[in-house]
């Protein structure tokens, strides 16, 4: 075994934690107030290359691989999470179906906008209708001459309201479903039909929107079927895959706010004096901060290794993605709740970035598949 993380990917993740102290971390604030991200600073996460992480350098990506693009968002998630998921579509759910399953054609097109940044991408799979049950969609695509024609209402989709292309999920069939019943789609904005509805209010991740996608007549060209004509009705595996990939770098996500949660806490606690004395000398106090570090080196470890098997088995990760995201999310939410704890008074008010994380944080056990899906799909793998 071999712990030691690359040269190039030590650079990388340095890069990072410098430009979140020195760039993000100072208009985190700011960004939550405002709802809004600078131009700006997309500009900075472009000249970085964040948007293109995980994407092959045949188009323009750094190529990072799965532990690489793991270790940026561990780093990039010590900050407002809004950063995180404003590059997150690029790299994760928004180019995966076309990367993993896309012609060549369809990559050489939408890949480089994505992987400089120059184009958003967003992935619309969850309908009202269909949240955990992913394969109810009820969104249908039609075939009528050289286009297909989708219609319906897809909602809570990240970065959907910027989004220049968004892989989209349509029943082509409703009675197969899952098998032969759904496609993948390569949706333009600029598509007839293809319109932005409501932005949600949300508890949190505020910088990062979640909104509607409606689908009226929608006209898609043929070549945009992911995968091209021979992988119509193959868009539920496509999801799928895709979304295994998401789960190690929310895993990822969290424990990167776990940690930065962890590092808050001790300082706070060295420098809080009651009963006159630090309150990091207190067993109270000191039990939670170990409790935190030692289910941060757990998910860690977990994670890297997980990621590691990915990069060097390919997409068969399944019951290890879930495993991920389960673990480190709702290790973050708990590591969120004990930092609240030790702030005490000082971890409920927004003078702090505490009380910030803990709302960001309660959705990582939600979307990208629930800590229940996550649980259903690690049964279904051991009792294979
Ligand atoms: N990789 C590749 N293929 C997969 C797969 C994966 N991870 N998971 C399932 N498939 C394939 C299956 O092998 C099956 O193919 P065959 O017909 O060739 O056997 C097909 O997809 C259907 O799979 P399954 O029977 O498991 O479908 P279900 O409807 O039972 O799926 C779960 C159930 C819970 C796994 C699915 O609905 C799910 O992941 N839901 C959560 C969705 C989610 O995370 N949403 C978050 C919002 S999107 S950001």
């Amino acid at each position: 075994m071999d712990f030691d993380i690359p040269e190039n990917l030590r650079m990388m993740v340095d890069t990072v934690a410098k430009f979140v102290k020195q760039d993000l971390e100072p208009i985190s604030q700011q960004v939550e107030d405002e709802d809004h991200i600078p131009e700006d600073v997309v500009q900075k996460m472009r000249e970085l290359g964040l948007f293109g992480l995980s994407i092959p350098e045949e188009y323009g990506g750094l190529e990072l691989g799965t532990l690489g693009e793991c270790l940026c968002y561990e780093e990039l998630s010590k900050t407002n999470a809004c950063f995180r998921s404003r590059i997150g579509t690029n790299n994760g759910i928004g180019s995966q179906g076309i990367l993993l399953d896309g012609t060549p054609q369809q990559k050489e097109r939408y890949l480089p906008n994505l992987a400089s940044g120059q184009w958003t991408a967003c992935f619309a799979l969850t309908e009202p209708e269909a949240g955990s049950d992913a394969a109810n969609i009820q969104t249908t695509a039609e075939l009528k001459g050289d286009h297909w024609v989708l219609n319906g209402r897809k909602h809570f989709i990240t970065n959907g309201d910027i989004a220049d292309v968004a892989t989209v999920f349509a029943a082509n069939d409703r009675q197969k479903k899952a098998r032969g019943g759904i496609t993948a789609f390569i949706v333009e904005k600029t598509f007839p039909g293809f319109y932005v509805g409501t932005i949600e209010r949300k508890m949190g991740l505020r910088g990062s929107h979640t909104c509607e996608l409606i689908f009226d007549d929608c006209r898609v060209p043929r070549e945009n079927v992911i995968g091209g004509e021979t992988n119509v009705g193959q868009g539920f595996k496509t999801a799928m895959k895709t979304l295994d990939k998401g789960r190690l770098t929310m895993g990822a996500s969290a424990l990167g706010s776990a940690q930065k949660l962890m590092d808050l806490s001790i300082a706070y606690a060295k420098q809080r004096v009651q009963f006159g004395q630090p309150i990091a000398n207190f067993q109270a106090i000191q039990i939670k901060l170990a409790d935190m570090a030692t289910h941060i080196y757990a998910a860690r470890q977990m994670l890297y290794h997980a990621a590691w098997l990915r990069d060097k088995r390919g997409a068969a990760v399944v019951k290890e993605a879930s495993m991920v995201k389960l673990f480190c999310t709702e290790m973050a939410n708990r590591a969120a709740d004990m930092a609240v704890q030790i702030h005490g008074g000082m971890g409920y008010v927004r003078d702090f970035p505490v009380e910030r994380f803990y709302r960001d944080l309660r959705l990582t056990t939600i979307y990208e598949g629930t800590s229940e899906i996550q649980r259903t799909v690690i049964a279904r793998e051991i009792l294979k």
